[in-house]
């Protein structure tokens, strides 16, 4: 066991976004058909290519945060590998958070199962779940006070206000859930929320209503966010607790045999870019 292992995940956060001064999530989004030729020949492709990334940008993040869809995708040869992925990063950098993206709930003890494959067998640090189905469905998940919760709040797609906008009592879906999941959720201080950098006014109402809780924030790089608006309103008053997610623009950066290096080369003008934004707020 880590020495790590017995902080909570808020801390996990902090103390590696100081460490590493990086806001930075670097989405494990390892698509079979778009990682390079070279690697995909090889027996753990996936794997060896997820590995190759961690081993370029280790000291440029803060969390990085693999797509459970990209490995299910591959049937039991790709939960392998995303496995072998997580103990990858527990081994050698047991420092830095990796966040299964599974938005996964159910009812109660259906999500027993999720609880145990994601965060026991798995070894994930956080996963990403959906608020439908309510506070108690989610127990198994908010009872595990020693992993990270990142409940969908607002979405980066560009549907996302179908429900999230419907009003009750004159406030917008999302809002109501940034409420209750900050007030009423996070009893056991393990809640985050996830919020699309494509929605940057949205976010700064969400970082209002929720104080320090890490926020979670894709929608950078292939999907067009505004960075500076991004950086802006997601962080908290201490510049921290946002982890802004970069998957394809980082890791299909070049298919070439410096497929690495020029991740590298992406996370490190991202993280920099972030951190001029959270120096002039
Ligand atoms: P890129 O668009 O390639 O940077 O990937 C974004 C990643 O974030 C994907 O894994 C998405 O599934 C995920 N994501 C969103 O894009 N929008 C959201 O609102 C929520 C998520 C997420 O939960 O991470």
């Amino acid at each position: 066991m880590h020495i790590t292992d017995n902080m909570n995940f808020q801390s996990k956060i902090s103390e590696i976004s100081t460490e590493n001064n990086s806001l930075l999530c670097i989405g494990l989004d390892s698509d079979i058909n778009k990682i390079p030729f070279h690697i995909k020949g090889t027996d753990n492709p996936q794997y060896n290519f997820n590995k190759a990334i961690i081993e370029a940008t280790y000291d440029l993040v803060c969390a990085y945060k693999p797509n459970s869809a990209f490995y299910e995708a591959q049937g039991e040869e790709g939960i392998r590998q995303l496995k072998q992925t997580v103990y990858f990063v527990k081994e050698n950098y047991p420092k830095i958070p990796v966040i299964l993206d599974a938005k996964r709930a159910d009812i109660g003890n259906t999500n027993e199962g999720y609880v145990k494959f994601a965060f026991d067998h798995l070894g994930a640090d956080a996963i990403t779940l959906h608020p439908y189905l309510g506070k108690d469905a989610l127990k198994p998940f908010l009872e595990r006070r020693d992993k990270g919760l990142f409940i969908l709040c607002r979405t980066s797609n560009s549907g996302a206000g179908e429900f999230q906008d419907l009003e009750i009592d004159g406030k917008p879906l999302y809002q109501v859930i940034a409420a209750k999941v900050a007030k009423d959720w996070n009893y056991n201080g393990n809640c985050g929320l996830v919020v699309g950098a494509t929605y940057p006014k949205e976010l700064d109402i969400v970082r209002h209503i929720v104080g320090n809780i890490p926020i979670l924030i894709p929608g950078i790089g292939a999907q067009g966010g505004d960075l500076e608006k991004t950086v802006q309103a997601g962080v908290d008053k201490t510049g921290l607790n946002a982890l802004i997610n970069s998957s394809r623009g980082i890791i299909f950066a070049s298919t070439g045999v410096n497929f690495a290096e020029k991740a590298r080369e992406e996370a490190l003008k991202l993280k920099n870019l972030i951190n001029k934004q959270r120096r002039s707020k």
